[in-house]
């Protein structure tokens, strides 16, 4: 059994398993590289053989617990047939969408437009490549692919004042990505993914209504997913009850974000736990990343708990910052 599967399915409380979020990603000198010669980030998702090398970049270089393929969640708008750019400094940049088109589109023109992902699965799943880790596939939750599909910008500033003008659009959205979401996981399952995670990086976004943007959606597809034989992890970032979430989604893991208090947690929440820890810890210093590891590791001592930040490694941190990160994690005790 891999150190992931065993935390989550034996429960298992005394190894603590790492990998990262975004670890395929701007931090490593080496994906800088790729990147440079690969102006158009679509096009660099769809090519089976960089998005390979990009995947195993931090496997060589820190031997993850597990591997993330590299993707992104807007591949599924791209595979509807929205259009999806990506802006030096800005972010996504999505088209207009055309409702009609996309509630026709056939299952088969789907998986034709994303099938280099599932190449890149496959190819990872041969020849033992990964060893004993899991290949974790993973899709954008329902909410927050609305929200990129609808605001057609990152939300940061928050979402447009017309975001609910078209209940209509919305509903025939929901629907929608209910389908292709699903579809995507079933394809990635296939090709080899042996762990699915939901980003739901948005959903602390909803004010109202949390049961049709957030528990609904969320829970069709983790009973879909584990009805595949697969775990399947939520990480509904910035919602104030994680509790509640696990209670109704029943995920067979729950990524908390760094706003949440995790000792707070210890005594509600009976599924295993992964990540938590503020990944701007790895923008300051030894000392301080120490204790605010170690920290996590004792209040998770007694339960089972995957290692990983409470949102994606950033950019600016150093090498070194990760090494140390890995060191005080395994060395735990
Ligand atoms: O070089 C570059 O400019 C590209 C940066 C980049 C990378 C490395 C983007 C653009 N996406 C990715 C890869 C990616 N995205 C992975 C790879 C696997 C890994 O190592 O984890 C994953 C899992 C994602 C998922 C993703 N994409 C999320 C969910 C997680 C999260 O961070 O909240 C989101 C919201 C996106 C959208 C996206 N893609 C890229 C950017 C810059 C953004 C966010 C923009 C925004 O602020 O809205």
């Amino acid at each position: 059994m891999t150190p992931i599967k065993n935390c989550i399915l034996n429960k298992d409380i005394n190894t603590n398993p790492i990998w990262l979020m975004r670890q395929a990603g701007r931090y490593l000198p080496e994906f800088r590289e790729i990147r440079k010669k690969n102006s158009n980030f679509i096009n660099l998702c769809l090519n089976p053989n960089l998005s390979e090398k990009i995947t195993l970049q931090p496997i060589d270089r820190f031997g993850f617990d597990a591997a993330i393929i590299f993707s992104d969640i807007l591949m599924i708008p791209y595979g509807l047939g929205q259009k999806v750019e990506f802006k030096k400094n800005f972010g996504p940049n999505l088209g207009d969408i055309n409702l009609n088109e996309l509630m026709a589109l056939e299952d088969s023109v789907f998986y034709n437009n994303l099938s280099p992902i599932y190449e890149l699965l496959k190819n990872l799943s041969k020849n033992n490549k990964l060893k004993d880790r899991d290949l974790i596939g993973f899709v954008g939750a329902p909410w927050t692919l609305l929200v990129y599909m609808i605001n057609k910008v990152s939300p940061k500033n928050g979402l447009s004042s017309s975001f609910f003008e078209d209940i209509g659009l919305i509903n025939n959205l929901l629907d929608t990505l209910d389908k292709f979401i699903k579809l995507h996981i079933k394809n990635q399952v296939t090709a080899g993914a042996t762990i699915i995670q939901i980003f739901d990086s948005w959903a602390g976004l909803i004010e109202n209504d949390l049961e049709k943007y957030l528990y609904n959606p969320t829970l069709s597809l983790v009973n879909y997913t584990k009805n595949l034989g697969v775990p399947v992890i939520c990480f509904p970032r910035g919602i104030s009850d994680y509790d509640k979430f696990c209670k109704i989604v029943k995920p067979s893991m729950v990524n908390i974000d760094y706003n949440i208090n995790p000792k707070t947690l210890i005594d509600k929440i009976d599924i295993p736990i992964q990540g938590g820890l503020d990944p701007k810890v790895l923008l300051t210093d030894k000392e301080n990343l120490k204790s605010e590891v170690t920290r996590y590791l004792q209040i998770f001592r007694d339960h089972p708990y995957v290692f990983n930040l409470g949102h994606g490694i950033l950019p600016e941190t150093q090498i070194e910052m990760v090494e140390e990160l890995i060191k005080i994690v395994r060395n735990f005790k």
